[in-house]
Formats: C-alpha cells, structure tokens, sequence
C-alpha cells in the first residue's frame, strides 16, 4: 500500500482506537522492566516481505505494494499462483541481520503475516504459508530469528490479526464483515479469530519467542475478539506489543505511521514506522527514495520527542533487499558509528519549542546532564541557541573528534560556537556534546528570528486555548483539526530587529471556504481561510499585509475564529517575514 494511503488508513485506525474504551491490557511483568531495552534501543528494522512481492507492485492497471491483492481484487485462485513463483532463492537472513546490525538497528520486526494471510513460516492452521504455498518451502522465520539475536538485536513479529484476504471470514477493508470479491473469502469472522488468528498467533508466539508482537489494522475488532489474543501475550511475559490490536486494547506503544508527532506522546512509549520510499511491500518502479538527510532528520527528531524509529524494507521476491535502502542504511550505520552514544539510552529534549538548528537528545551525567546538540541546518552565523537553558554550560565537545566548542552566554540562553570550518552554513549531521550542571531547567522564551531573519511560528510553539490537536502530516506539523471556534492559537514573539515584516498565514481548510479567522496583538487583520481539496498536503499561503516591529519589542500575535458558520481548519505556519525578503518558505518540517 503505497505511502500516503497509509497515512489515511494509519489516522482512521489510530482515530477508532482513541475512540475505544482503553481497557488496561493484562501485563505479568513490570512495564519498566519490559520496555527498558525497548526505550534504549531508538531505532528497529521493519521488513515487509510475502507473496505480493512476486508481484512486485504491478497487477493489470494497478500499482500497489503489500496492498495490490485488495486493490487489485486478485481472485485467491490466481493469488495462490503467484504464491508458488514466491521462492526466496536469493534469501540470505545473516546478510540481513548483518545489514540491520550495520545500520545501528537494535531491533528488526518482521511480517509472520500480512493482509494477504499468507505465513512467512510453517502454520499448522493452515496450508497457506511458506511450506505447502510456496516455491520456498522452507520455514523464513525461524533462520531471520536465529541471525538477528546471533548479533544481539532484537526480534520482532507483525501479525496482522484482523484483515486476512485469503481465509474465509478474514477482515477485508471497505467490505462488509464476512463478504470479499471472491466467494472463496466469505465466512464467519468470529470463526476466522477462532480458526486462524488465535492458533497462529500463539504458534509464532511459543515457536519463535518474539520480544516484539506488532499487531496491524484492527477493524472489526471488538473487546470480544480481541481479548483471547490479547490473553496470548501471557506466553511471552516481557513481550512488547502496540496499540493495533483493537476491542480498547492500548498495548505498550502508540505506532504513528509515516508521520512524527509535533510533541510526540509525552507519557507514552510510542515509535514512529516509516517507509524508506512510497511502499512497505516491494514495488520494483518505487525509486521515491528519502535521503540519508532526511533519515538522520527523522531519526534525531523522533529520538529528540523520546520516540522510536521503525524504518522499513521492503524485499524483492527472491529475498533481495532493494539496493538503494541498503546504500542508505549503510551511510546511516556510518553516521551511527560516530553519533550512537547521542541516540542510544538517550531521554526526550529539555527544550520543548522548536529548534531552528537542530534537535538536542539528553542523557544523565551523575548528578549532572550531558545534551547532545544535533545539527540539521547550521545557522550562517554559526550559533546553536540554547534557548531558555538556564544551567550552566560546563563544556562542550564535537562528538567526532572530541575537539573543545566555544560557549557564550547571550540575552536568550547559553550559545555554542561552532567555526565554519568544522561546520557550514547549511549542514547537518554534526553533533556537539554539551555538560550542563544538574538537571536540565529552560524556561519558557519567546520565539525569535531564525538565522535568516524570518520569524516562523509552529504548531508546537502556540499557546493554544480550548481542545485543538497537533500532528504532522506529510512533513508538515499542523494545528488542527481546530474545530472549536471559542478556541484560541497564540504566539509570544521578541523583535530582536527593527523594521517591515510581511505578515503570512499557512491555513487551510478541507470544506469549502468559509471559516474566517482575526489577527490581532500586531495589527488587526482578517482573512478567510482558503479551501483545498488536497488539503492534507497544501496549505495555501495568505499574505495578510505588513506589520513594524521595534527593536526589543515582545508582542503576542493571536488568531482568534471570527466565522458563525465555523468549520474545521488547520494552521501549518505563521511568518514574519522581513519586507525586504525574497521569500523562500521552508517545507514545515
Ligand atoms: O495496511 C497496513 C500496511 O500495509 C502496512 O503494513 C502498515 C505498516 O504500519 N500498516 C497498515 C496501514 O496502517
């Protein structure tokens, strides 16, 4: 399934499970002790691999990964055809567990079974799975198990516990419980939970002894159905399982998809998984690779919100990971060697407003804290703002090289010093280590001008009155839905340079137009809020008008809903931008 429709179906699920009643979900041992290698480990390999693969993302006129059996509505005869061409001849599980290994990847969870139904290992349930279906015929569990925890990683198992395309009964999104496209799908769900589901999950459970069972995609899943699964994690006590089983079942982890929450989940283990192109399962025309960049952004931004990185690959069907992600792990795994001390074991960020240069990771020190300085994009003038850090800065080193970094105090917060020459304007990647006396305090500042001068208000920065969430979709962190036309979005915003600023809006809202919002504490503006169709990844800009800011000065700017007929809207980003500026507007990251 490609990308974007994850995201879709990723909100809709996490939406429904929000929705749900969250009974506690039975767990024999301590959740601390459970989740300590968990929480330290930061960053797994997620594989997604079956008999799609075969297909390898073109069916007729459809293109998809994982998903191209449901969008394709591939009769199961003509699928089970597909099954028999799935052989693994290529498959070398200690080059994979070697690949996680190098990349810096602690943990590596696999798809036992995916929607399609099919077992990536011998099932006693059934004879759709890799022994009696396939080329391979040979159990792909059990070797990847052994090799992963050879090199002291973690194994993890992804069942998909609800949708099932192939044994009658099984989930099938969008139809009706109990129906498919193929008659051969029909049947009883209950049965279905009962026949397949319960007696696979505990086979993969006691064969394979799982730390990680990833449940995926819980329609239809009530308390009822979701309990005896939820009794079988008393087969593994440390297990560690997420929040997709379904029936009010909150699990370990909440699993945002494709996406890193603004603020993370402050008291919630969670992780984010990511696809390393457009498709979890392999498509051989997907070459929408991200850049080694944009992992190591994603990696230090999740790490900095106290979250987990679930990268995955998708294999050919001979069991061939793809090229370039092998190329990007292994540029990640270099970046690893040099930096892991600044992911692993490391807590969430002191500093919770945005960081115009980077993320910061802590880890305690004694009774003092080292913060570990990620740099993403170097300020031309070389400063990394600490802002509000009221500790002390005791030192600072380059990770690197353990070369000492110049340390200033400055009006804001302490300031490392960082030369040109080990650091351009612009770059990323770099880490310093930072010693700060005691336990990190930063008080709460105003926001200020980036290195280029423009005043750029996010999400996470607002004040926000009334319930109004934020999330990130497609890169863009977002406040919204903002459904609540008594609710309030403000900014505290110091002026450290005088002049003409444009005043921008990024907003937008699904409906059509209507919904007006005011500005005030820096003029008194209005203006409508534009509609888009394709409003999950355009935020129209509105040029409000110009605003004069006086040096020193510090001022609120309030958006305030000023429609009756108020509907949901969302804000991505508000800017001040000096007058004589040719304005170049970064993607909301
Ligand atoms: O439908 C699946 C999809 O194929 C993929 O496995 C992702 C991975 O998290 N989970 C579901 C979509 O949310």
């Amino acid at each position: 399934m490609n990308r974007h429709l994850s995201i879709m179906f990723a909100a809709i699920l996490i939406a429904t499970l929000a929705a749900q009643s969250n009974e506690p979900i039975f767990r024999p041992s301590d959740k601390n002790e459970r989740m300590a290698w968990w929480r330290e480990a930061k960053f797994g390999m997620f594989i997604h691999w079956g008999v799609y693969a075969v297909l390898a993302g073109h069916y007729e006129d459809v293109r998809d990964g994982e998903w191209i059996m449901h969008a394709g509505k591939i009769p199961l005869d003509r699928y089970r055809g597909y099954a028999r061409q799935f052989n693994a001849g290529q498959y070398d599980p200690a080059a994979w567990a070697d690949l996680a290994a190098r990349a810096g990847m602690r943990y590596v969870v696999i798809t036992a079974k995916h929607h399609d139904g099919f077992a990536l290992y011998p099932s006693e349930v059934t004879d759709w799975d890799v022994m009696d279906a396939a080329g391979a015929k040979r159990d792909l569990l059990a070797p990847l198990a052994r090799e992963v925890r050879k090199r002291n990683l973690k194994f993890g198992l992804y069942y998909s516990q609800a949708q099932d395309w192939y044994h009658p009964g099984g989930a099938k999104y969008r139809y009706p419980e109990g129906t498919g496209w193929d008659k051969a799908q029909q049947g009883s769900f209950d049965d279905y939970i009962r026949d397949i589901a319960v007696p696979q999950v505990r086979e993969i459970l006691t064969r394979y002894e799982p730390d990680v069972l990833w449940w995926d995609f819980p329609m239809d899943m009530t308390t009822a159905r979701a309990s005896p699964l939820a009794e079988l994690l008393k087969l593994r006590p440390g297990i560690i399982s997420n929040d997709r089983l379904g029936g009010g079942y909150m699990g370990d982890t909440e699993t945002p998809e494709n996406y890193i929450p603004p603020v993370g989940f402050p008291g919630r283990d969670w992780e984010t998984c990511m696809t390393m192109n457009d498709n979890w399962g392999y498509v051989r025309d997907d070459n929408d690779w991200l850049s080694f960049r944009e992992i190591i952004t994603q990696l230090v931004d999740i790490v900095s919100k106290g979250g987990n990185y679930l990268l995955n690959v998708g294999p050919d069907a001979d069991g061939r990971i793809p090229q370039p992600s092998i190329d990007l792990l292994t540029q990640v795994g270099a970046w690893m060697k040099v930096n892991g001390e600044s992911i692993y074991e490391t807590q969430a960020s002191p500093f919770k407003r945005r960081i115009p240069w980077g993320r910061v990771t802590t880890k305690p020190d004694g009774s003092n804290t080292l913060l570990y300085l990620h740099v993403l994009d170097m300020p031309k003038d070389g400063r990394l703002l600490l802002t509000g850090l009221k500790n002390e800065c005791l030192s600072a080193r380059f990770l690197a090289d353990g070369s000492a970094a110049k340390l200033e105090r400055s009006p804001f917060g302490p300031c490392v010093i960082v030369p040109e020459s080990k650091c351009p304007q612009g770059s990323f990647g770099t880490t310093i280590k930072v010693w700060i006396k005691g336990h990190p305090e930063v008080e709460p500042m105003p926001v200020l001008a980036d290195d280029d001068g423009i005043y750029r208000l996010y999400p996470m920065d607002a004040k926000l009155t009334g319930e109004i969430p934020l999330d990130q979709q497609f890169g863009y962190d977002r406040i919204g839905p903002w459904k609540d036309p008594t609710a309030t979005v403000s900014w505290s915003i110091h002026a450290s340079k005088a002049g003409s600023y444009r005043l921008l809006v990024r907003s937008v809202t699904p409906d059509s137009a209507g919904p007006a919002l005011s500005v005030r504490g820096i003029g008194d503006f209005q203006f409508e809020i534009p509609a888009s169709k394709t409003w999950k990844r355009d935020y129209p800009v509105r040029e409000l008008g110009t605003v004069t800011l006086r040096e020193g000065e510090r001022f609120e700017i309030e958006l305030k809903p000023v429609a009756k007929e108020w509907k949901p809207v969302y804000i991505h980003l508000v800017e001040l931008v000096p007058a004589e500026h040719t304005h170049r507007f970064k993607k909301g990251k």
